[in-house]
């Protein structure tokens, strides 16, 4: 075991080999795996998806994406950036949304992760926890990302970003390791139970996205601290897939940036396919739909489209003045959010 800091200082033992983890789940085992996700609001199964299936992934990100100059809309930042790499050459700034990446351009690329997202194994999981009916309800991707350096994520809950419109905790995400994680990679963590002990930060008033996004971070910290959440960073080798609730308190291990272990890795989030898409507690988003061998998959850029690359080319050379409308536009949507609350409570305390 390794033994180092968790974001709230508390000491965390990171296992170094699958023996020193938790025994967790393979999909024979979905029905234990289920109780156990809705108990601790995550679950790990362990050899979930195929090890080759894992490798081709990266092996077309390093044909089609690794050199090339195109900007992506990047996980940190929600910025188009070419790509950057650190001291040790790995890329250190994940993509946002594998599927709305250019078909003609980074086309195999994208095969190989939506192959991973629609697995009929990945789908049933999610779709298990989910509660979705055997048989009947399916599942619909609706964000995805690609890692590869340690990327030191702070802790959050999703649903600060996006949930289900039918529930709070209503929609699920997975962590796909490509490969066998180091204990100095920037291991992913959770707060096990957190959906259930800490109530929901939401993303209004002084926490709000649009301007008070710090806030946001310190109160989740406090939230950890106050009941006294443990911090868990599961053993992950490749094709380990770990589904976690969008309550759940997660994030990843901030490594000190010499650290030569690379990530490698995809994160999927998902929502039953009868849900709609709540984004920053606020407005329901709808999106672009498209199916990939039969799964459901949401788009929000898509680049096959012209006029989306037209949005690109200016928020790539103009990034400031890009920046500066989608933090106006999230303000406005806050504002507009918290009008109609008080609107809505005015109407409840008018005397009738
Ligand atoms: O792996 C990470 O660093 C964070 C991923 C994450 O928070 C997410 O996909 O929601
Ligand atoms: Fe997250």
């Amino acid at each position: 075991m390794l033994q180092t800091m968790s974001p709230v200082g508390s000491l965390m033992s990171i296992p170094e080999t699958v023996d020193e983890d938790l025994p967790y789940f393979t999909i024979d085992e979905l029905e234990a795996a289920c109780d156990y996700y809705h108990e601790q609001g995550y679950v790990v199964i362990r050899g979930l998806l195929a090890r080759d299936k894992c490798s081709e992934v990266m092996e077309e990100f390093d044909r089609e994406a690794r050199h090339s100059r195109i900007p992506i809309l990047r996980q940190k930042n929600m910025r188009y950036e070419r790509n950057s790499f650190d001291a040790n050459g790995l890329l250190e700034n994940p993509i946002f949304n594998i599927q709305d990446l250019q078909s003609r351009h980074f086309g195999k690329f994208k095969a190989a992760a939506l192959n991973l997202y629609t697995d009929p194994r990945v789908t049933k999981v999610a779709a298990g926890v989910l509660g979705c009916t055997p048989g009947g309800e399916s599942v619909r991707l609706v964000e995805s990302m690609f890692f590869e350096a340690p990327a030191g994520t702070w802790p959050h809950q999703d649903s600060y970003y996006q949930d289900s419109a039918a529930n709070l905790g209503g929609a699920t995400a997975i962590w796909v390791a490509l490969e066998d994680i180091g204990s100095r990679a920037g291991r992913f963590y959770v707060c096990p139970g957190s959906h259930r002990k800490a109530p929901p930060v939401l993303n209004e008033g002084k926490n709000n996205f649009g301007t008070g996004h710090d806030r946001y971070r310190d109160a989740i910290l406090d939230v950890a601290r106050r009941h006294e959440l443990e911090w868990r960073a599961p053993f992950f080798a490749a094709g380990d897939v770990l589904f976690w609730n969008s309550l759940t308190i997660h994030g990843s291990l901030h490594e000190p940036g010499d650290s030569p272990q690379s990530r490698r890795s995809l994160t999927g989030h998902y929502l039953r396919s009868s849900d709609e898409l709540l984004q920053f507690h606020t407005r329901v988003r709808r999106q672009k739909m498209t199916r990939y061998k039969n799964v459901e998959i949401g788009m929000l850029h898509d680049q096959s489209e012209f006029r989306n690359r037209a949005a690109r080319t200016i928020a790539f050379y103009f990034p400031g003045l890009w920046a500066v409308a989608r933090s106006v536009a999230i303000k406005a949507l806050v504002a507009s959010r918290e009008r109609r609350v008080d609107e809505e409570s005015a109407a409840v305390k008018a005397p009738r």
